[in-house]
Formats: structure tokens, C-alpha cells, sequence
């Protein structure tokens, strides 16, 4: 163990420079390791190791020594090198549709050919249609700096295309959290370790964040207790002492609820909300509409559960709630986080370290880049127009629209399985008159829709680098091997369109690494002055925030009181109500049950990993969650084969008739492929296309439905 601990670490130590490393029996071969990190939308951004011996992987490996991802690689990733880069069905080489769309029928073509009749056709669509008439579709399939945004973003406004809000996972959530607290961005997420109660709410961290839930497993080992407030039981649940499962949607009911009790029995920190808050008064003459009586006929909860769980919460020192995104995807999905934000200063856990509130992180990162150089051409023109990534579907089919999309780019994005309201997305991927272009890594379900695919490199083939939405640190993502086949990055991809539409703006053709040199070339303390050849040899580094982190211990917050606005004078301007409130999920309508479609696949991140062989068998097929009561009166049993119905689409897959979900509620996991499905249709068939009340978020946690037998 010692001797090859030793071994490793010279490795390491050597970087990406590749060492002669005798490997007994007086084998000889160029081995190095290499930096690297996840680039997966999840909140760990983990870092790895990847050892490469004459091009080929030998290891794949989590870094040991990063301090929050511990050298532990998920279900997701540790068959990444075979699952995905080197497997049969990567994405190679250029392709041009020959069958229809959707059939997957293609044919090589060559990089030159493809770029040149791709900027042919786009200049044909500007010159008749407007550069309006294109629209780019792109989400966090990468979270790196550079294959993410960087040069797409410059390359579509320098054309003029309509705008996509990427507003589909967190936009929502944070407009609630910011109207308080001003951020989003509160406690460090490893200092959930220092907690003695974490209120999980509407999070799956054991799943979703599984290396920040560390963090909390060791406060529990230390004799915290966890409560999961989930309609489900999720698998968070099993790590918890407790589980409150309310009505979706009427969470902002119970927080309310939560308040009055802790309010009328005095429990709350008059001091800190005296110093540090502003609008009690208002906020406590509206909490007389929240009595645990009318708040438990809301939720669905005990009278007593509310109360108990009110009083565990303010008298518990430290008590964190540990929020994520599940429960922004509501009509009301704003309002809800809105009244979430404020428990913490009523009680005052913002005194001491494992108390607060944690969600995302990344404002941590806000200022640390130097951006000026990269957010050059990146500024869009607000007044051209804009569609929200959510309604994919309506823009694609809305015959009204002048111009109509007649161009489309699909990149870090697979909206065929993740928008909601697929068929009606499906029916805008099919239109005949749509040229669509898609740049991915292998043959998903919108790629098998594009006029062009072009073949795109993975995380071990380019460079990048990452801030993190769960942690506060920054990491370099070094190239380990030479890209597969003809395999290019999505920089290379705009750097080649922007050449051949005649664009000459030297900032459309910066290659990857000024582009990092650039974000790096920062003062900014958290850095600690660190430059891009150190992080290259470390690969990461712990931004320098003050320790202990204790953002709002002496109030401090980001609002323009500075002040946790429990009374926001800026919404009320806006004609929002100027205090938390509730307001009620939509009626039921002609379908009786709630359909939350939640990432409780352990084998996928969102739909990556859905099409490759080893994480597909190793998830399984998806299954509806149902309670036995639900299951029962339509005659199902565990294991039935089921149709899940609503007035958008069908799903046919098995029941699981478990004891733990909230009766009234089903559910089943997104993330699957459309084609791999029988019937073609995955959890977004059944999903609205609405938005949430601010922030610009989906409400596809919405969506009703009825289950028959099969
Ligand atoms: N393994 C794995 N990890 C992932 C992902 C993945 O696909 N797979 N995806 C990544 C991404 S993109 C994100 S954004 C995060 C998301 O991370 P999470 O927010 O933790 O995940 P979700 O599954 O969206 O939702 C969490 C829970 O919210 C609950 N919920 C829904 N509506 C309500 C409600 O009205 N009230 C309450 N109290 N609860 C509600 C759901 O039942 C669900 O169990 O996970 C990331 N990590
Ligand atoms: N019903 C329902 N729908 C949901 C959700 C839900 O909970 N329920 N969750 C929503 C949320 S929170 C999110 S974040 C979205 C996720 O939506 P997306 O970001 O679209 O989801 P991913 O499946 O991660 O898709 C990423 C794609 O990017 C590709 N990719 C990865 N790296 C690269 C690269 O370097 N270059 C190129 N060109 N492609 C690359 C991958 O192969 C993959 O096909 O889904 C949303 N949709
Ligand atoms: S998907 Fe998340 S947990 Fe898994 S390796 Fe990537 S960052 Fe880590
Ligand atoms: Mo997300």
C-alpha cells in the first residue's frame, strides 16, 4: 500500500508531464497522471485522477485529497472512460441526417463540409428571415467556463439570434431566497457538519449532492437529527429521524405555520430579529392567518407535527435547512422558497456556524474570475426577443410568431427528454422546415432530430474550468487524453461557424487556454494569488473565504437594507406582496393525482449516462412510485404494468406499490431517453409547460395525472 501511495503521489506531483515509470518485471511505459473534474450539472464538482499509460486510461480515480469530494467517485461516473469516452457509441464524426427526423438514419460527413453548408443555410435564414429567426438551445450538460457558455454566447449575439432564458433549474428557487435574504448563497455546505438539526426541504441531497451529505451524516454521527420534508419518501429519507411529507406545493403554508407558533410561543430571537430584520411587525399580524389548525388542513399535516416541528426548530442550536431546486418547479414555486428564507433570522441560527440556511453556493465565486476580458461581446441586446428554455415546445409550434424559429442549435442540452410538455417539443424537433443543428457526444433523442450532428469532446479530452454550485472550490479540468476520432470541444465548433460567416472579431476566436489564463489573471483574495501553472499542478483550489464563514451572524445582507426583509418595499413595488404569503397550487382538474418527476436516478445526472449501457442496467427501468391506497382503488398491485395518463401524453412502465409516499402524490424519475422507453414517452410527456410565479422557473412539479392498469 505504502510503496504504491508513494508512486502515486510522485505521479501527481509530476502533473501532466508524462514520467517514465517502471512497472516491475522491467516493463517500461509513459504513464502520467492527469487533473481533472466533473463537469456534470451537480452540485459536487468532484475532482479527479485520471492515470493515462500510452494513450490508453489505466485509472479513473476521485482526487483523495480534495477536501469535500474525499476521492470518491458517484454511481454516475466512476465507469466514465468506458461508459462513455471510449464506448461504441460515441459520437465520432460529423453526421447529416439521410432518414427522417427522428429515425437516427445519418450519414459521414466531413468537418469542412458540414461548417460550410451549416453557415450556408444560416446565412440563408438571416438573409430571408432576420437573425431572429435562429434560436440557441443550451443547458449545463458542462458546467466548464469554456465548453459551457463562453464562445456560444458571443457568437449568438454577434449574429443577433433570439434569446434563451436558461431559467429551468434554480432561477426560480433563487428569486424567492434573494427577495430576503438578497442572495442565494448563505452557509458553506461542509458546515452542515457543525449542525445539530438539518431541515432537508424539498431536497434529495443523498442522492443529489451525495458528497455535501456527508457532511450532514457526520453532524448526525455527532447526534444531530435530521427532518425530510418531502412528499416522498426519498432516499434522503432513510438517513432521517423524521418525515414530514406535506401536499406539494403548500410548503410556504406550513414555513408560515412554523412562524406563528414560534412567534406566538415567544420562541423566536427578538434580539437578532430587533437588530437584523426588517418588517416583523407586518410579518406577525400576517401570521394570525396561519394558525397550526388552518396550516394542517392546508398541508395535510397534524396539528401536532407542526407544532413540535416549530418548536424542535427554534430551540435546536445550531438548525440548518438544506434546501436544492425539487421544490421551485411549481406555479407558486417562488413563493415558496420566499417564505422558507425567513426562519433562519426569526430564530436567529445565523449566529453560529452550522446554523442558516444552504442552497447554492456559487455566489461565492461572484467577482473571484476576472471577467473582463471574458464577458467581452457576451452582453445580449435586451431588446431583442426571448424564450424561456421551459417552453421550448410552444416556441418551435407557435405558427403567430414572426419571424418563426427557423434555425435551431442544440448544445449541453437534450431537450427532448428535460423540457417539459415533450410532445409538443417533439412535434417542434419534427417540423420539416426547422434546420436544426446539435452538437453532442453521442446520438441522443434531439440529436437524432438534427440536420447536423457534430461530435463533440469529453471531460477527459479538453480543457476547462469550474467554480461549483456546492462547494468553494475552484478546479481545473486538464485534457487527459487526445480527443476520440474527430471529436472537437464546442469552442472549436463556434470558433469554425464564426470563421465561415465572415466574422473577424478577434474575441470570437480566443482559443480555450487564454480564455482560462484570462478568468484567471484575478487579484481577487479568495484566489490567494494562485496562477494557472500552480493550478495545474494542484488542480483545484479552496477559495479563501473568511473562516469561520458566518455570512449574516451580524446581519450583513445582500438586500438593499441590508436587512432580512421579511417586508420586501422593491416586490411591492413590482406588485408582488410585499411579505411572504401563501398562495395555493392550481386546482385539480379532471385528473386526480400529483405527478412529481424527481432526479432520484443514482446512475444518470439529469439524462446523461441514460444512453449508455452499464448505468442503464444498472438503474433499471423507471417505476411509479404509488401508495397502497392509490394502487388499490384502481386495481394495481406492485409490479402491475401501468399507464400514467394526462391530457398531454401516456407513460407505460411498472408500478411500485410502496409504503411512504403521500397518498394523492405518484411519482417517477426524469432523466430516461424518450426512445428507450416503451411507447417513446419519459416523465416529461406528462409535464406542464407553465412558468413560476418569478425567476422564470417550470411548474412541471404541477402536473396531474391518472394511473390505470395495463
Ligand atoms: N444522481 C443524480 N444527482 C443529481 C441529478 C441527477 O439527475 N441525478 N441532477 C442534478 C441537478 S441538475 C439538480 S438541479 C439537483 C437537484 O437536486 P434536488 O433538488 O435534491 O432533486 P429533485 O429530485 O429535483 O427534488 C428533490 C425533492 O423535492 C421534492 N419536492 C417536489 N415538490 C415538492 C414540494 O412541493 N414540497 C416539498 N417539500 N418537496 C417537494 C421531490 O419529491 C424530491 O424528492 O440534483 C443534481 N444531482
Ligand atoms: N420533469 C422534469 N424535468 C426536468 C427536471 C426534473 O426534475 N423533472 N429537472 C430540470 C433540471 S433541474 C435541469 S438542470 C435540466 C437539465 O437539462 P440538461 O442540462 O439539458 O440535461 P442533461 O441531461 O445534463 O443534458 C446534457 C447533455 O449535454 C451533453 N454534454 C455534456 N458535455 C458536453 C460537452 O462538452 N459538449 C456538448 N456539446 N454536449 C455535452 C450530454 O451528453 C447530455 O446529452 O432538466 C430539467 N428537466
Ligand atoms: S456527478 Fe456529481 S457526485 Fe458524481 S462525480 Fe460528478 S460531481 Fe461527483
Ligand atoms: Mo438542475
Amino acid at each position: 500500500m505504502r510503496t504504491s501511495r508513494r508512486r502515486r503521489e510522485f505521479l501527481i506531483a509530476t502533473s501532466a508531464v508524462a514520467v517514465q515509470a517502471s512497472l516491475g518485471a522491467g516493463c517500461a511505459s509513459r504513464r502520467t497522471v492527469v487533473r481533472g473534474a466533473c463537469h456534470h450539472d451537480c452540485a459536487d464538482t468532484c475532482a479527479w485522477r485520471t492515470t493515462v499509460d500510452d494513450g490508453r486510461v489505466v485509472a479513473f480515480e476521485g482526487d483523495p485529497d480534495h477536501p469535500f469530494t474525499r476521492g470518491r467517485l458517484c454511481a454516475r461516473m466512476s465507469g466514465y472512460p468506458d461508459d462513455l469516452v471510449f464506448s461504441s457509441h460515441r459520437l465520432l464524426y460529423p453526421q447529416r441526417r439521410v432518414g427522417k427526423k427522428g429515425e437516427g438514419r445519418f450519414e459521414r460527413v466531413s468537418w469542412d463540409e458540414a461548417l460550410d453548408d451549416v453557415a450556408r443555410r444560416l446565412k440563408a435564414i438571416v438573409a430571408e428571415h432576420g437573425p431572429t429567426a435562429v434560436l440557441p438551445y443550451s443547458y449545463a450538460g458542462t458546467e466548464g467556463k469554456i465548453q459551457g457558455r463562453a464562445l456560444s454566447d458571443r457568437f449568438f449575439v454577434r449574429l443577433g439570434a433570439s434569446r434563451l432564458q436558461r431559467d429551468i433549474c434554480g432561477s426560480a428557487a433563487h428569486s424567492g431566497l434573494e427577495a430576503v435574504l438578497g442572495t442565494s448563497t448563505a452557509m458553506l455546505p461542509s458546515d452542515l457538519a457543525h449542525s445539530r438539526l438539518i431541515l432537508v426541504w424539498g431536497a434529495n441531497p443523498a442522492v443529489s449532492n451525495e458528497h455535501g451529505w456527508d457532511f450532514a451524516l457526520e453532524a448526525k454521527r455527532q447526534g444531530a437529527r435530521i427532518v425530510v420534508v418531502d412528499p416522498l419518501r426519498s432516499r434522503t429519507v432513510q438517513d432521517a429521524d423524521q418525515h414530514v411529507q406535506p401536499i406539494p406545493g403548500t410548503d410556504a403554508a406550513l414555513a408560515l405555520g412554523l412562524m406563528q407558533v414560534i412567534v406566538a410561543e415567544g420562541l423566536h430571537d427578538a434580539d437578532y430579529v430587533a437588530k437584523h430584520t426588517l418588517g416583523f411587525d407586518a410579518l406577525r399580524a400576517r401570521l394570525a392567518d396561519f394558525a397550526p389548525a388552518r396550516v394542517a388542513a392546508i398541508t395535510g399535516l397534524a396539528v401536532e407535527e407542526i407544532v413540535a416541528l416549530a418548536r424542535a426548530y427554534a430551540t435546536t442550536r445550531p438548525a440548518a435547512l438544506r434546501l436544492m431546486i425539487g421544490m421551485e418547479h411549481h406555479a407558486n414555486g417562488s413563493s415558496l422558497y420566499r417564505a422558507l428564507a425567513g426562519l433562519p433570522a426569526l430564530v436567529g441560527a445565523w449566529r453560529l456556524r452550522g446554523g442558516g440556511l444552504v442552497e447554492f453556493s456559487d455566489a461565492h465565486f461572484d467577482g473571484v474570475l476576472n471577467r473582463k476580458a471574458f464577458d467581452v461581446g457576451r452582453q445580449e441586446d435586451e431588446t431583442i426577443r426571448s424564450f424561456n428554455m421551459v417552453q421550448l415546445g410552444q416556441a418551435l409550434t407557435d405558427k403567430a410568431l414572426a419571424p418563426p424559429i427557423h434555425a435551431l442549435f442544440v448544445y449541453n442540452s437534450n431537450p427532448a427528454a428535460i423540457a417539459p410538455n415533450q410532445n409538443l417539443v417533439l412535434r417542434g424537433l419534427r417540423r420539416e422546415d426547422l434546420f436544426t443543428v446539435v452538437i453532442e457526444q453521442q446520438l441522443t433523442d434531439s440529436a437524432r432530430h438534427a440536420d447536423y450532428v457534430f461530435p463533440a469532446t469529453t471531460q477527459l479530452e479538453h480543457l476547462d474550468l469550474l467554480t461549483s454550485w456546492g462547494h468553494e472550490y475552484l478546479s481545473l479540468n486538464l485534457p487527459a487524453i487526445p480527443p476520440r476520432g474527430e471529436a472537437r470541444p464546442n469552442t472549436e465548433f463556434f470558433r469554425g461557424l464564426a470563421g465561415r460567416m465572415g466574422y473577424t472579431e478577434p474575441h470570437l476566436f480566443e482559443t480555450d487556454e487564454q480564455m482560462v489564463k484570462g478568468l484567471l489573471d484575478s487579484r481577487h483574495p479568495y484566489l490567494g494569488g494562485v496562477t494557472y501553472d500552480q493550478l495545474r499542478e494542484r488542480g483545484w483550489v479552496r477559495l479563501a473565504v473568511p473562516d469561520p464563514w458566518l455570512p449574516f451572524a451580524d446581519g450583513g445582507f445582500k438586500t438593499a437594507s441590508g436587512k432580512c426583509e421579511f417586508f420586501s418595499a422593491s416586490l411591492q413595488a413590482q406588485g408582488f406582496d410585499p411579505l411572504p404569503g401563501y398562495v395555493p397550487p392550481p386546482p385539480a382538474g379532471r385528473y386526480p393525482l400529483a405527478l412529481l418527476t424527481t432526479k432520484s436516478t443514482r446512475h444518470f445526472n439529469n439524462t446523461s449516462h441514460a444512453g449508455e449501457a452499464r448505468p442503464r442496467r444498472a438503474e433499471g427501468e423507471p417505476r411509479l412510485q404509488m401508495h397502497a391506497d392509490d394502487a388499490a382503488a384502481r386495481g394495481i398491485t406492485d409490479g402491475d404494468p401501468v399507464r400514467v395518463v394526462n391530457e398531454r401524453g401516456t407513460m407505460a412502465l411498472r408500478a411500485a406499490v410502496k409504503g411512504g409516499i403521500r397518498q394523492g402524490v405518484v411519482s417517477l424519475p426524469q432523466g430516461y431517453w424518450p426512445s428507450l422507453l416503451p411507447g417513446g414517452s419519459s416523465a416529461n410527456a406528462l409535464t406542464p409547460d407553465g412558468l413560476s410565479d418569478r425567476g422564470g422557473g417550470g411548474d412541471f412539479h404541477d402536473a396531474r395525472v391518472e394511473v390505470e392498469k395495463a
